[in-house]
């Protein structure tokens, strides 16, 4: 059985459509990451930094949302979300995977926070050629993989929607906005947002429960 340890409106949201999109029953245990101090410090056996998402699977916990991609795909791989080992495209679905979480967030965050980028101390690469590698990739293809979904896209829509549309650190560009339709317009991605709706909205409930 698999269980996602999910707050709602988190990194952990695009996990519910990961999830929806893959097709396997799962369970979702919601940590309240928002109360002060932060998640119950016993969750710290799940995850290190006490933060969403984490996935068990039969007993293994697995932390960081690139990783959880590749395990997800690699351990479901008749769902078709990420090319197999051997496969052409094997390749190029790790280095977006990575990609997403070394480059994107750092450099997305970077440029929110004006920080001056200094190539020769900085891993990440610089903001500008970030959008510009984005840009490019999503001109050239339906997906950053080209004809192929892939659990890639479930990440790099997730940073790409929220560089546009929250932190507006990047452009509302047509290409931006059309791939993020592209990939919203599916059933099981939009299941997933539904279903952290649902969550929510009982969160909420359940708050104002303990405030009366
Ligand atoms: N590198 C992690 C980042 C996860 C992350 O930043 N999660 C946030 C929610 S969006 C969190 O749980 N924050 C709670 C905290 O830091 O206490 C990943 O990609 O999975």
């Amino acid at each position: 059985m698999l269980k996602l340890y999910h707050a709602p409106h988190s990194r952990s949201s695009r996990f519910l459509s990961l999830l929806e999109e893959l097709g396997e029953p799962y369970e979702v245990e919601i940590v309240d990451i928002r109360r002060p101090g932060g998640a119950h410090e016993s969750y710290r056996a799940i995850h290190p930094h006490k933060k969403v998402p984490a996935l068990v699977h039969d007993g293994i916990v697995v932390t960081e949302s690139a990783a959880i991609c590749l395990y997800l795909t690699d351990a479901f791989p008749a769902a078709g979300l990420g090319p197999q080992i051997g496969e052409r495209l094997r390749g190029s679905y790790l280095s977006w995977l990575a990609y997403a979480a070394g480059v994107i967030e750092p450099a997305m965050f970077a440029r929110s926070m004006h920080w001056e980028y200094e190539p020769l101390r900085a891993a990440f690469g610089k903001s500008e050629d970030v959008e510009q590698y984005l840009t490019d990739t999503l001109e050239d293809g339906d997906y950053v993989l080209g004809d192929e979904f892939s659990a890639a896209d479930v990440l790099i829509a997730s940073s790409i929607m929220y560089g546009v549309r929250i932190a507006k650190v990047l452009p509302e560009s047509e290409v931006f906005s059309a791939y993020l339709d592209r990939i919203f317009a599916r059933p099981g991605i939009q299941r997933g947002f539904e279903k952290d709706q649902e969550f929510a909205a009982a969160a909420q409930a359940e708050q104002g429960q303990d405030a009366e």
